[in-house]
């Protein structure tokens, strides 16, 4: 494959040339694993590491790479493997607070053309747990895309598309169905040469069984949903980017534990675009939309211009994105009380020796 095949243009390739480094190679991450990355480079694949640089100046995960990411390596004339020297800016990253540490961000994956946010029509279909995904991705810099897969499970398809198209009126809503392949040439006029595709959902929604479909073979291994809650079974471990036969690359993504939001106003004002042009029209500029007077917010609800149930997801993604903010506060409080009280038991230390 190509770099350009790949998604490699003038842009990435402005900013590989501003390295200006000679020893170094154009790649895109393909797979990480505890810190082991499989990169793709015009001449094939090759195992990297990041430079130790890179390891040590990372503040938080988002300045490790990613999968979808376009580094600049060197390879050792020896043995063939790559140090990951430096990250080309990203065009879009998907972020996520990191699983177990409320106030980390990771970044699951970049430069991301299209987001497919996958739900499944079974026992597990949640509206609201697509809108958390959907305010995930207006944040990405990716087009996000709706996709209700196992439409054989559903009686009223027409309707479950209708709930997801009112929560989110910009955004492509499709229905497959894997078993009959009903919607898949649909989802397959996504993947062009060089566009870069990310399916992302919940573990069982058939992310990794749409894939094969697209690719025309099994190559995701894929596993049976738990029958008592449909709940699936975390078969797909690593983020993987994989390349179309027919042009395009598919990043296939293990279904997210918590996929909790990262706080941005942004995003939650992209999801919620109809909230925030009422918004314009409240009395006071930083109006909650809660209690206060001259709410226009509100006042559509009540003139039945927007649906109450939009507001209340809107106020409790709010409170979720608030408490985040609060929490890392509180982090911030307790890091710096920790540094004076080294600070000032080395003064005393100090002070006592002479
Ligand atoms: N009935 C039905 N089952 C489907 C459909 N698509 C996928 N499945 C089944 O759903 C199960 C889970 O599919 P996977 O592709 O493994 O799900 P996944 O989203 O990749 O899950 P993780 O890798 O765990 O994140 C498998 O048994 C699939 O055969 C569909 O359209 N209809
Ligand atoms: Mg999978
Ligand atoms: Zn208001």
């Amino acid at each position: 494959m190509t770099l350009g095949e790949m998604g490699w243009d003038d842009g990435f390739a402005a900013a590989f040339d501003a390295l200006g480094d000679g020893g170094l190679v154009p790649a895109r991450v393909g797979i990480e694993h505890n810190h082991f990355y499989r990169v793709l480079t015009s001449g094939g694949e090759l195992v990297a590491q990041a430079a130790g640089r890179l390891r040590h100046r990372a503040a938080g995960q988002d300045d490790l790479p990613a999968v979808g990411d376009w580094v600049a390596v060197t390879v050792n004339r020896h043995d063939g493997a790559g140090t990951i020297r430096a990250i080309l800016p990203r065009r879009s990253s998907f972020a996520r607070k990191a699983a177990g540490d409320p106030t980390a961000k990771q970044v699951v994956a970049a430069n991301i053309d299209v987001v497919l946010v996958v739900a499944g029509l079974d026992g597990d279909f949640s509206p609201r747990r697509i809108e958390r995904y959907l305010v995930a991705a207006a944040d990405s810099g990716a087009r996000p895309v709706v996709v209700l897969n196992k439409a054989d499970l559903e009686e009223n398809v027409a309707s479950c598309m209708a709930t997801v198209r009112a929560a989110a009126p910009d955004v492509p809503v499709h229905a497959t169905c894997c078993k009959s392949g009903q919607g898949l040439d649909d989802l397959a006029a996504y993947l062009a040469p060089g566009r870069t595709v990310a399916l992302l959902g919940s573990s069982g929604v058939g992310k990794s069984t749409i894939i094969n479909h697209l690719l025309g073979e099994s190559r995701q291994k894929t596993q049976a949903v738990r029958a008592a809650d449909s709940r699936g079974r975390h078969t797909t471990i690593h983020r993987e980017l994989i390349a179309a036969p027919g042009g395009g690359i598919i990043i296939d993504t293990p279904g997210m534990r918590e996929l909790q939001l990262w706080d941005s106003d942004r995003a939650l004002e992209d999801a919620f675009a109809e909230i925030d042009v009422l918004a314009a029209d409240c009395r006071f500029r930083d109006c909650l939309h809660r209690q206060e007077p001259g709410c226009a917010v509100r006042a559509a609800v009540d003139a039945g211009r927007l649906p109450a149930i939009r507001l209340t997801h809107y106020l409790r993604l709010d409170d979720e994105r608030a408490h985040l903010v609060r929490r890392r506060d509180e982090l911030a409080r307790l890091e710096e009380k920790k540094r004076t009280r080294v600070m000032h038991r080395a003064l005393r230390k100090i002070s006592t020796s002479s």
